[in-house]
């Protein structure tokens, strides 16, 4: 067996032959859909499309979106695609921003996702000589469930921390000497300069990898965390929606997250039109999953913004690759009239040598838009006098002016005093909704 790939047939397929498989596998999926889900039926009725017009991925744009909204609308059982007694397990997204969304796994469908996480966790260099040790959390959310069936299915020896309790994580990370990490960003980088409080160097932790996502993070955010860790930082996607993490995830490379295109098809659609834009623009990533049996959702618009890449990548693994998402098109701050993406924010800080703890608070005043951006003053960077401070909130001010166009207030507040997160991280508040 080829210990770089955890299905290389798969994964290695070639292109010719991948669409044929979706083609394939997407006029069964229309028609498994049409006959089982009415609401789903009712959108294809009346955009007068009927599963005998779709013959290949080429008609997939006959097809109409689903949306958050639609799972909301047919909220708890209306999207369900076989009889409930079919289905073992439900999971469901966080609800932040809104009513939670239900979503429904036969075996079969759980037997995909841990396939799709078990590739994340080989291509991260995973073999069953691994200790994975998985801080996402368990429960209703993906992260731990989906990674921690993956890591079984490589036959790593499994550590369902789930999230918090740091001290246990650590003492757990050195006494069973984990070697691979799994949680969010915002959590590892947590973890990181914890270990340090306890005197742990990166050199005497014996983690080789971490694979962190579910969050937005930055490649400033990467390198920091491999730095504090020891480790090389992988990138792993997906939401609930679509099985959750493993949608796609990085290989060696590092180029991009190869999407699991046997069971997955993507599109990039412009968000306001809905106009399929070709591969290498920017535009909304759409998933229709081909495999799944209890709620195979086809096109559904996921909000988040990345851009498609086909070049061929040295891992040998032949599925498209997205790029880091840019952020979320419903997360997008419009401040002053420009468009912000925290990231942004996040590149400037940490490419400034601030830490990644940090908040945003966007309101409004006489009305006019106010951005703060609050982030903590690093130890080595501490100066006692107020003028020493202010010289750095100023400075810090005007990189982030460089990189946004709009001027932000910057406060430099003392270490600590931001909330660390366990999940994942809400590092936005924009007041001006809270008003409406
Ligand atoms: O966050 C699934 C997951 C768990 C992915 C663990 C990776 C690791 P949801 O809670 O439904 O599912 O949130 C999905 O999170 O639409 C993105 O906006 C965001 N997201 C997920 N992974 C990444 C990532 C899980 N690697 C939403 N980078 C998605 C940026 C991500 N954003």
């Amino acid at each position: 067996m080829d210990k770089r790939y955890y299905q290389k047939e798969a994964e290695t397929m070639p292109l010719e032959k991948l669409k044929a498989l979706q083609s394939e596998k997407l006029v069964k999926q229309v028609k498994h859909v049409y006959e089982h889900v009415p609401y789903y039926r009712d959108l294809m009725d009346k955009k007068g499309v009927r599963p005998e017009d779709i013959h290949g991925i080429e008609d997939l744009s006959k097809l109409p979106f689903l949306t958050k909204n639609d799972l909301r609308e047919t909220y708890p059982y209306g999207m369900l695609a076989v009889p409930l007694k079919n289905c073992v397990r439900i999971q469901s997204t966080s609800g932040t921003t809104g009513k939670r969304v239900i979503a429904y796994y036969t075996q079969h469908d759980i037997d995909l996702w841990e396939d799709c996480c078990a590739r994340a966790i080989v291509a991260a260099g995973g073999t069953d000589e691994d200790v994975v040790q998985v801080c996402y959390g368990y429960g209703l959310f993906t992260g731990g469930p989906g990674l921690n069936g993956g890591s079984h299915k490589v036959g790593s020896l499994t550590l369902p921390m789930s999230s918090g309790n740091t001290e246990r994580q650590i003492q757990f990370m050195m006494d069973l000497k984990s070697t691979i990490l799994c949680c969010t960003p915002s959590y590892a980088a947590y973890l990181g300069e914890s270990l340090k409080e306890h005197g742990i160097k990166p050199e005497d932790n014996f983690l080789k990898a971490g694979i962190f996502g579910a969050e937005p993070w930055t490649e400033e955010m990467r390198k920091d965390i491999e730095k504090s860790l020891g480790i090389k930082a992988y990138d792993i996607y997906g939401l609930t929606e679509t099985t959750g993490p493993g949608v796609s995830f990085e290989c060696e490379e590092q180029h991009g997250m190869h999407i699991n295109e046997d069971h997955f098809v993507a599109e990039i659609i412009n968000p306001e039109t809905g106009e399929v834009l070709p591969d290498g623009e920017k535009g909304e990533l759409v998933f229709t999953s081909l495999d799944k049996e209890a709620f195979p959702l086809l096109r559904y618009r996921t909000r988040d913004i990345c851009v498609l890449s086909r070049e061929k990548c040295s891992c040998g693994r032949t599925f498209v690759r997205m790029s880091k998402p840019m952020g979320r098109s419903d997360d997008m701050l419009i401040i002053r009239g420009v468009n912000v993406f925290p990231s942004q924010i996040e590149t400037v800080l940490l490419n400034e040598g601030y830490t990644p703890n940090y908040k945003i608070e966007v309101d409004r005043v006489n009305n006019t838009d106010t951005l703060d951006v609050f982030v903590e003053l690093p130890p080595e960077k501490l100066s006692d006098t107020t003028e020493g401070v202010s010289a750095l909130e100023k400075s810090l001010a005007q990189a982030i002016t460089t990189m946004l166009g709009i001027r932000p207030a910057v406060h430099l507040v003392s270490p600590k005093t931001i909330t660390r997160s366990e999940g994942k991280a809400v590092r936005v508040t924009d007041k001006r909704k809270l008003h409406d």
